[in-house]
């Protein structure tokens, strides 16, 4: 399995290029998610490695979010399994010590928003037909709270409570004025740009943008790591219930139906 994700270093920049290639939307299973966790660790172990940018290579697709299979009528155990890898990862990306890219070329909802959310800085392509936001509200499910609290840290109180209740998924336009991304560019540059905002962003020394980043972000990481096994539960407990079982059936089928 382990070929969800291409991960290229290179050496001379210390910048590695990570493709998502989990066709047919890149969605966040177990396997994406233990694979995509091993991939950041082995990254941040490496003093070659300063900077990830993160992309696709799924056109029109960044990521689906969190495979919705792997949330639908299985075991407690299997939950369990699952949630703990979605906190593994953000737990990785939103602490990493490296500088963090998401070239977004493509559509971004939920967890594939969470992704880009959880980097240090956002470009997407300027195509109006991909979206990004938080939409959990619409399958009828609740963000976590760590995924309000990364998305409160990027666009500020106002707009995460407004977008989370309406479950917004923001054309790629409106996310720039929202601040949800950092700017927009044509696609063809999206790379191009992404590796001159990473040499900038590398052109400062580490150490201080580290300690930095971390004093920015270590509220709401710790936050999670000491509640770990509570939100846990909490997933299992919620995704179990049969009415929420039902409307994550409602809306796979819905996906279904919107293509014939
Ligand atoms: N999980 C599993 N399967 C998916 C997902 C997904 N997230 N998204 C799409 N698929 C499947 C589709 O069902 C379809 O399957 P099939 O070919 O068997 O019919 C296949 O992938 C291709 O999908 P589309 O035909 O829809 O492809 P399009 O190119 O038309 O559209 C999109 C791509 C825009 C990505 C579209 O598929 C879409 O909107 N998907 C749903 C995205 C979504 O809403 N994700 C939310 C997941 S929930 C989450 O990430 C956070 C949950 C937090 C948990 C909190 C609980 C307490």
């Amino acid at each position: 399995s382990n070929n969800k994700i291409q991960v290229e270093l290179d050496e001379s920049s210390g910048v590695a290029m990570m493709k998502f290639k989990s066709p047919p939307v890149n969605s966040l299973s177990l396997d994406f998610l233990t694979e995509f966790s091993i991939s950041l660790e082995k990254l941040e172990n490496d003093r070659a490695c300063r900077g990830v940018i993160i992309t696709s290579t799924i056109p029109k697709i960044f990521s689906s979010g969190l495979d919705i299979m792997e949330m639908c009528g299985k075991n407690m155990e299997h939950y369990g399994e699952f949630w703990r890898a979605v906190q593994e990862m953000w737990l990785r990306l939103y602490g990493s010590n490296m500088v963090t890219v998401a070239a977004v070329n493509g559509s971004s909802p939920a967890g594939g928003c969470l992704i880009a959310l959880s980097c240090d800085y956002r470009i997407m392509a300027e195509n109006p037909k991909f979206s990004i936001g938080l939409n959990e509200a619409q399958l009828g499910i609740v963000a976590p709270f760590w995924f309000k609290d990364t998305f409160v840290n990027v666009v500020g109180h106002r707009i995460a409570e407004r977008s989370l209740q309406l479950g917004s998924l923001h054309p790629a336009p409106e996310a720039l004025k929202l601040g949800l991304v950092d700017e927009l560019v044509p696609e063809e540059k999206l790379l191009e740009k992404a590796s001159a905002v990473m040499a900038r962003w590398l052109a400062l020394p580490d150490h201080a943008r580290q300690l930095t980043k971390s004093m920015m972000r270590k509220a709401v990481l710790d936050h999670l790591v000491a509640h770990r096994e509570e939100d846990i539960k909490n997933f299992i407990n919620f995704i179990s219930k049969e009415s929420i079982q039902k409307s994550l059936r409602m809306y796979m089928e819905m996906l279904k139906k919107k293509k014939s």
